[in-house]
């Protein structure tokens, strides 16, 4: 074959623009807003805006926004393995390989919504019990009570306690609940304790924070499962990650909807819900579990519930020091933050674009 004539080089080079020079407008004009205001698609670029997906950091969100994601670096809940401490700096640093636009749907968060990284929980004592129960829960009662969606991540399990006890206040609601993880976390506390990472839904429920109807569990495994006689006897779903490969992603979302309903709802997404082989950076890792497209899918289908906050949780960058499973939990980061934002939208019926310059 010849080498390509300069007629048609000519032709090529006619097609070369300057980065950032989109035809798409909804993409063109993110840019040119963004760039001017510090967002940046150079990794090496981020000194600006070092938040969650280059969120600009508000310590004290206003009524003028919608999700405020947040840390909380905490581990003393877990059973047995320190290092989901860790878990906030590493998800940060791995989301600067994601955004700012969803490849499933088109729609860039950052556009729709107001978003902020408010930072992570700062810890008044060194206990466990007043790290959930007031620290937490104290920053998601304000959250809550000013109407703004959060996004949170962890630290171990019992984050979500506090998330929930803060927001449940806020909003005086039992919330329903999409939960995906390898453990139902209903196990009963030890000899007085009020929380562990394992025990989470089951104080939860008694607690009032959520409604057991309104519960759904998917991808349920491992040497575990004896442990969670509590989420049927009180009429949670139970879906175990064999139901999920046997029955397909469209069931488990259709079910998700069918008990959830339109009331209002929050999501807490496990890391070790993802299998083993890909979720190795995790306190209790578990094989036979669900892929990270079927993790995917299901987030994709939450869409249309009425959900008013969500988390991951559980990720101990430290155990995978390939950084594989941060990866992994950034990018499901990124798809609960698009989930949240189309849903606000949603909620508000309008849009309200992030600012990085405060105003
Ligand atoms: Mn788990």
């Amino acid at each position: 074959m010849p080498k390509a004539s300069l007629a048609t080089l000519a032709q090529l080079r006619r097609r070369d623009k300057a980065a950032f020079d989109f035809a798409e407008p909804t993409i063109a004009q993110f840019f040119d807003r963004a760039l001017d205001e510090g967002y940046s698609l150079d990794t090496n670029g981020f000194l600006a805006n070092p938040g969650f997906f280059q969120a600009p950091h508000r310590r004290s969100p206003h009524a003028e926004t919608d999700i405020a994601m947040v840390g909380c670096p905490l581990d003393l809940g877990a059973i047995g393995l320190a290092g989901a401490r860790h878990g906030p700096q590493a998800i940060r640093e791995g989301s600067r390989n994601f955004g700012p636009v969803n490849d499933l749907t088109g729609a860039i968060p950052f556009d729709q919504c107001s978003i902020v990284d408010y930072g992570d929980v700062t810890w008044t004592r060194t206990d466990l019990v007043t790290r959930v129960s007031n620290d937490i829960a104290s920053v998601f009662r304000e959250l809550g009570s000013a109407g703004i969606t959060t996004l949170s991540c962890g630290g171990e399990h019992t984050t979500t306690y506090g998330a929930l006890k803060g927001l449940s206040e806020a909003h005086d609601d039992t919330f329903g609940l999409v939960h995906i993880d390898a453990h139902c976390d209903t196990m009963a506390t030890w000899g007085g304790d009020t929380i562990n990472d394992g025990s989470v839904f089951r104080q939860a429920v008694l607690e009032g924070f959520i409604d057991p109807t309104r519960s759904v569990q998917i991808g349920i495994r491992g040497r575990a499962s004896f442990l969670w006689e509590f989420s049927h006897d009180v009429g949670m779903t139970v879906i175990t990650s064999d139901e999920v490969y046997e029955k397909g992603t469209r069931y488990v979302i259709d079910k998700a909807h069918e008990i959830v309903g339109q009331d209002k709802a929050y999501c807490s997404f496990d890391v070790d819900g993802l299998d083993s082989s890909i979720m190795m950076g995790t306190t209790g890792p578990e094989p036979f579990g669900l892929s990270a497209r079927q993790a995917r899918a299901i987030l994709y289908g939450l869409r249309g519930l009425n959900l008013i906050g969500a988390d991951l949780v559980e990720l101990n960058p430290n155990r995978d020091p390939t950084g594989a499973s941060t990866h992994l939990a950034a990018a499901m980061f990124f798809e609960l933050l698009c989930l949240l934002a189309d849903t606000r939208v949603k909620q508000t019926q309008s849009t309200r674009p992030t600012q990085w310059h405060e105003r």
